[in-house]
């Protein structure tokens, strides 16, 4: 058991560590330039290829940190989430429209992402917004893992969530109420990143 967390929070550190190794070719100025070359780049790539990543930081009250990665994988984005000092259980894990996280309760970070205007619902409901990923669920000693492939949120183009943040909320997301699926509180915002890594 000991052996396990302990691998646990390595693996956490080495994902934190690559991110913020990528952090530092990549500063605010760049991002609206990466976000028309990565309209640019819609029409003469392939869906694949490109990654981003962000790094989670404590708001308020929290211990919360980890990391995110996004990558391309056939036209879709598989999202690898290691996220420690959480509460045991299910908390909240949405894309906000605002790559801001300087606000002490992130309300910086704003809304859900939303440019196809639609209600709140889950990473699989028909409905949903388009930063709506459901869940993460945390162990008992406070790790959580999220590895899954969505059909919705992209690297480029409308829906295209680079500059935006990931939120982690201090409650269960039920996946339901309009607009926030009643998660409570922000316990951890990090802005999303392109990633220069090839
Ligand atoms: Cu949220």
């Amino acid at each position: 058991m000991i052996q396990s967390t302990h691998l646990k929070a390595i693996s956490l550190l080495a994902v934190i560590g690559l991110a913020v190794f990528g952090c530092q070719s990549a500063d605010d100025k760049e991002t609206s330039q990466e976000e028309s070359q990565a309209a640019e780049e819609m029409t003469t790539e392939s869906s694949s290829g490109h990654k981003a990543f962000a790094v989670v930081n404590p708001k308020e009250g929290s211990d919360v940190v980890g990391a995110v990665t996004f990558t391309e994988v056939e036209g879709r984005v598989r999202i690898i989430a290691d996220i420690g000092g959480l509460t045991p259980g299910k908390h909240g894990f949405h894309i906000h429209e605002h790559g801001d996280c300087s606000a002490a309760d992130a309300s910086s970070a704003g809304g859900h992402f939303n440019p196809t205007n639609q209600k709140h619902g889950g990473p699989d409901s028909y409905e949903r917004h388009v930063g709506d990923l459901g869940n993460l669920e945390a162990d008992e000693f406070g790790f959580a893992h999220y590895d899954r492939i969505d059909r919705v949120i992209s690297l480029r183009g409308e829906h295209s969530i680079i500059g935006k943040s990931v939120i982690v909320h201090e409650g269960e997301d039920d996946l339901m109420t309009n607009p926030t699926g009643n998660a409570g509180k922000r316990v951890a915002c990090g802005k999303i990143v392109k990633s220069e890594v090839k």
